[in-house]
Formats: structure tokens, C-alpha cells, sequence
């Protein structure tokens, strides 16, 4: 299975290269209200614009989960938003605010989200995973005065270390609310605000709609700021690489607290008016097969991890169920391997779709199009409107099937504006001049196909999360009995990557598999589930440079048994 070529059908990218030579940006504005009232807020257009258009009584929303199954229209989702503004509004959020979000996926989360974007607040959303250090550390650096979050996880807000934050709204009942002074009932304010429109502010298309914290090697997690204009690149890339239709039932399994949970969960769906589904609850083969074949899912977006999940299931779970609504399938996050792509051919008799982006692009960059070809292992080519290449340190343009660094020509509508508080992280993206370095690396072939070949830093992908090693080994050392800690990434089948932690131990501490159980128990319960090492293995001491920092590199080649390369700057080498 070398190539594989597209169905018969007609897409909404008709002609990939015609569309490359013609397209220009300028076209996309003509979907937006904004275009011809000069009133802009994404919100807007991504909820009201529908009911303006005649679209109300569509249903924008299923949602789901072991206790609850729910239905809401445009309509109902504009008069929800608008009151959620109204709630930030009135607790004093001003254009510009940044207002986390900070709860399990429920119909409430996406009211919250929208509502404080309606408002002109940056919506900083989080993992229901993340645990006190987590969350302190990206309400610290953000400077944030609200945060919006759930009895359950209330608590893991450590309001007293964190002079900037005013508000607490929480869902749920009021007597959460009783608490503490800080503490506000979402629900009982929601219950009392208006639904007219009066709440939303409108905005220019350079100010900020999200800010997403996302790891990277070294250093605390950034705080990734996107602006309203990143709309253009989500509606049109829903359109050519999501290829929805009007009616299509579109699932993206992704939780907000990832980028793709945002710019594919809800803006770029629902910018295109299509009906979302969003499950809520945990990941079971099928559980998942259930939820396809229930709504008739037709448009499908999910990631590496989760397929490689299903297909490791005993093939008869996947065989009580009717999946025959399934158009056109999606993945993103990690490489997607040939492998899966053949089974999702077996099993689906579709092709799924690889995408490449990250949390700092905003939106799909390097794709696979339902009218092109497919080349299994390949994320596929630019989107129209974009321009990537392979280039080497200095900025040079590589040749065909060189490897090098995936660089993307600065300037399109959906990249980042600014790291938070953070001029010269920002800058360090854009040192070679005219171009965009990812930090993956990569090499194009003769097609123009683009070839993931690896992070070029220390930054983990493990089960679709992008985790930094840096924060685990940070948290690690917190532990009574470690001395020193180096996390790496350790391929694997499932997850594409595991965690996997190196700790000395201070003296007196014995290694033991209760003291590994402990230390796992530790990182869950202090910083997050998905951030616990799977594997734990015990050094005298860990390969460092002389300045001090843990050699992951060298960890690295112990693990996978490899030569270690240069070991100059290894400190007692
Ligand atoms: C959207 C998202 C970004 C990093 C990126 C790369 C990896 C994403 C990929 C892929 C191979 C793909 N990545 N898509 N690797 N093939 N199709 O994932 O954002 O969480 O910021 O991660 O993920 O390494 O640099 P984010």
C-alpha cells in the first residue's frame, strides 16, 4: 500500500493545486458578518451568526455522558452565551481579561468558554486532570482575576497564593458558593442574567479570543495568546480539510484543554454551522463505537492514541456496531502510523486523514485532503494560503528528501501573537527571518508530501498530550526520597510515547516497587494523571552537564540502547 488514492466524490477542495495558485485570505472574509457590519468577536460569528442566518432551530450541540443527554439549538446556545457574558460582565471581566476555564467537558464548559469570549475575556482553558501545581502555576504566570470550575475541583485552586485572583465561580448548587468570599455560584448568576445581546463586546481581529499553556522543554509552561482572526484559518480549513457539509454530524474527541479541543471542538465546526457532538466521560473502545454509531457520526477527528486504542480491542466490540454514517475520518497530535492507516482502511473502508499544526499555529497547517492521494506516514501538504519548507539552521531551503526543520512562512491568520508575558520565548519561534521554526523535524519528498521525523527538543507526546519533561522532574525532585530526576519519552506502541522517570534516590532511601507505586501516587495526586512516569527505574546518579542540567539525550540512548554521541559537556564523563 504505497498511495492511496481518493474516493470518487465531489469535496470541498475540489482542485488542491488550482486553489493553491488562486487563493488568497481576503476570500474567507465573505463568511463573516463582520465583513459587512464591521462587528467582530468570534463568538459571535461561531453561535449567533447561525440564527441571524435562519439556521436557530438546528441543533448546534449534543452532548453526552453516563448521566446526562442533552440537546441544544443555535438558539438555545446564543441566549446560554449571552448570559454567561452577562455573569463576566457584570463580576467586572473587560475586554482583554484573562478568565480560565477550568472543568470537565459538560454543556456548562462550552456556555463558560463562549460566554467569556462573547465578553472580550482571553479564555484560558484547562485539563479537569490538572492538580494544584498545575493549575498555580498557569494562574501565576497569567496573572488571571477568574477562573470558572466545579465543586469537585474547587479545591485545587490555591486562591491564597494568588493575590490576582478575585473571582471563583462555581457550578453547580450555591452552597459551594457559601464557602468562601472569593467563591460565586455560576449557576444561580446564569439563572438570573439576561439573554439579550447586550453583553458582547466587540473586538478588533489583533485582539485575543484564547490562551492556551502548553509545555515546552525547559522552563514553566507558556501561555500561547491567539486573536479573533484566527477565524478565517478555522473556518476555512473546516471547510477544505474537515470538508464539512451542512449536514454532517461532526465529532472531534478532543477536550478544550488542548488546542484541538478549541480550534476543532469548537470554533472551526461550529464557524461552519455544522451539529457538534461532544462526549463526556472516559475512553472505552466502546463506549466510543457507541457514541459514532448513535449519532450517526459522519465527520470524525481524533488522534493517533485513540486509534491505535481501538485497535488493540478484540475485534468483536468493534463488530456490534453499525458505523456506517462514517464519511471521513481525522487524526492529529503524534505521527499517525501506516499501520493504523491500514486498519482504519480495513475496518472503516475509509481513509484517515493525518493533520499537522501545534497549539502555537492555531490552526491545521500540513494536511491530507479528501480529493488528493494519500501517502501512508506522510501528514501531507500545506494548506492554500500557506507556505512550508525544510530548512537548516541558517534559514536555507532544503531539497527534496533532505532533512532539516519544519518552517512555515510567517504570517498566517492563525499563528500565535504572543507568548504571555514572554518577548523573548516568542522571538526565539521567529530568529531565522521570514520564517516560522516549529521544532519538529521533518523533510519534504518530491511531491511536496511532508515527512515528520521527530521533536527536536525534549518535549513528550504521550497517549496525543504534549507534556514537559521539565515540570515532572521538577515535581519529582519534590519528593522525599529523590535527589535528582531526568524524564524522557519511551516509544511505544499504544501511546506513541511513554513517560518514563530516572531517579537517584538521597541517601538513606532504598530502591523498591513500593517506593516506585508511592512516587507514581505522588505525580498523580500533585500534578496530574497523565503526567505520572509509567516507568520508573532507579541510577546511583544521572548523566548531567557541568552546569548542571540532566543530559536527556544520554538517558535517552541508555534507554533505547544507542550510542550516547558527544559526552563533552557531560559533567565526570
Ligand atoms: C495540534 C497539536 C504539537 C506537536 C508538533 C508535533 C506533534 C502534531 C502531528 C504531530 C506528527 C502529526 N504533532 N501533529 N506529529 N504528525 N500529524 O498537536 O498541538 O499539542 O501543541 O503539539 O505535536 O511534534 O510539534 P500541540
Amino acid at each position: 500500500m504505497e498511495i492511496l488514492e481518493p474516493k470518487q466524490g465531489t469535496y470541498q477542495l475540489e482542485d488542491y493545486s488550482r486553489t493553491r495558485e488562486t487563493f488568497d485570505w481576503e476570500q474567507t472574509k465573505e463568511a463573516f458578518s463582520w465583513n459587512k457590519t464591521g462587528n467582530v468577536n468570534i463568538a459571535y460569528e461561531t453561535i449567533d451568526r447561525h440564527v441571524d442566518e435562519g439556521r436557530g432551530e438546528k441543533t448546534a450541540l449534543y452532548y453526552s455522558d453516563a448521566s446526562r443527554d442533552e440537546a441544544y439549538t443555535f438558539q438555545a446556545m446564543k441566549e446560554k452565551t449571552n448570559q454567561a457574558a452577562h455573569v463576566f460582565k457584570d463580576l467586572g471581566v473587560k475586554k482583554g481579561d484573562p478568565v480560565f476555564i477550568f472543568m470537565p467537558r459538560s454543556p456548562e464548559l462550552y456556555f463558560a468558554l463562549l460566554g467569556a469570549v462573547k465578553a472580550g475575556a482571553v479564555v484560558g482553558p484547562l485539563f479537569e486532570a490538572f492538580m494544584q501545581d498545575a493549575v498555580r502555576a498557569r494562574l501565576e504566570d497569567s496573572e488571571a482575576k477568574m477562573i470558572v470550575t466545579t465543586p469537585e475541583l474547587v479545591s485545587r485552586i490555591p486562591h491564597e497564593e494568588l493575590p490576582h485572583l478575585e473571582t471563583i465561580l462555581v457550578t453547580g448548587d450555591s452552597s459551594k458558593a457559601d464557602e468562601h468570599e472569593k467563591y460565586v455560584s455560576f449557576d444561580e448568576k446564569m439563572k438570573a442574567a439576561s439573554t439579550d445581546d447586550s453583553a458582547i463586546e466587540w473586538v478588533d481581529l489583533e485582539d485575543g479570543f484564547v490562551l492556551h499553556y502548553t509545555s515546552g522543554s525547559t522552563g514553566k509552561p507558556k501561555g500561547v495568546y491567539h486573536v479573533h482572526k484566527a477565524m478565517l484559518q478555522q473556518y476555512q480549513t473546516a471547510k477544505w480539510v474537515l470538508d464539512l457539509r451542512e449536514d454532517d454530524i461532526y465529532w472531534c474527541t478532543a477536550d478544550p484543554g488542548w488546542v484541538t479541543g478549541t480550534s476543532y471542538g469548537i470554533f472551526g465546526p461550529w464557524l461552519y454551522g455544522v451539529t457538534n457532538v461532544v462526549r463526556g466521560g472516559r475512553f472505552s473502545p466502546d463506549d466510543w463505537y457507541a457514541t459514532l454509531q448513535n449519532y450517526k457520526v459522519t465527520v470524525w477527528y481524533s488522534a493517533p492514541t485513540a486509534f491505535r486504542m481501538l485497535m488493540a480491542a478484540p475485534k468483536e466490540i468493534l463488530e456490534k456496531y453499525d458505523l456506517s454514517s462514517l464519511r471521513h475520518i481525522l487524526s492529529v497530535g503524534e505521527p499517525l502510523n501506516p499501520e493504523v492507516v491500514r486498519w482504519g482502511w480495513d475496518v472503516f473502508g475509509l481513509r484517515i486523514h493525518d493533520t499537522w499544526w501545534m497549539t502555537e499555529t492555531g490552526a491545521m497547517l500540513i494536511c491530507n485532503y479528501p480529493s488528493e492521494p494519500i501517502k501512508p506516514g506522510s501528514m501531507g501538504k500545506p494548506i492554500p494560503g500557506v507556505d512550508a519548507s525544510i530548512i537548516d539552521d541558517d534559514g536555507n531551503e532544503l531539497g527534496p528528501n533532505e532533512m532539516g526543520n519544519l518552517a512555515i512562512r510567517a504570517g498566517w491568520p492563525a499563528q500565535m501573537r504572543k507568548i504571555w508575558n514572554n518577548e523573548p520565548k516568542f522571538n526565539e519561534y521567529f530568529a531565522i527571518e521570514g520564517w516560522y521554526v516549529s521544532g519538529d523535524t521533518a523533510y519534504k519528498d518530491e511531491d511536496g508530501y511532508f515527512w515528520f521525523q521527530g521533536r527536536n527538543d525534549d518535549v513528550i507526546m504521550t497517549a496525543g498530550e504534549r507534556v514537559g519533561p521539565f515540570e515532572i522532574e521538577s515535581k519529582l525532585v519534590e519528593h522525599e526520597a529523590i535527589a535528582e530526576a531526568g524524564v524522557i519519552g519511551k516509544p511505544d506502541e499504544i501511546r506513541g510515547h511513554i513517560i518514563k522517570a530516572f531517579v537517584a534516590l538521597k541517601d538513606g532511601y532504598e530502591p523498591s516497587d513500593d517506593l516506585q507505586d508511592n512516587i507514581k501516587k505522588f505525580i498523580k495526586s500533585e500534578l496530574a494523571a497523565h503526567a505520572v512516569p509509567r516507568e520508573i527505574e532507579f541510577k546511583d546518579k544521572l548523566p548531567k552537564t557541568r552546569s548542571g542540567k540532566i543530559m536527556r539525550r544520554v538517558l535517552k540512548a541508555w534507554e533505547l540502547d544507542e550510542p550516547t554521541g558527544d559526552l563533552s559537556t557531560m559533567d565526570d564523563a
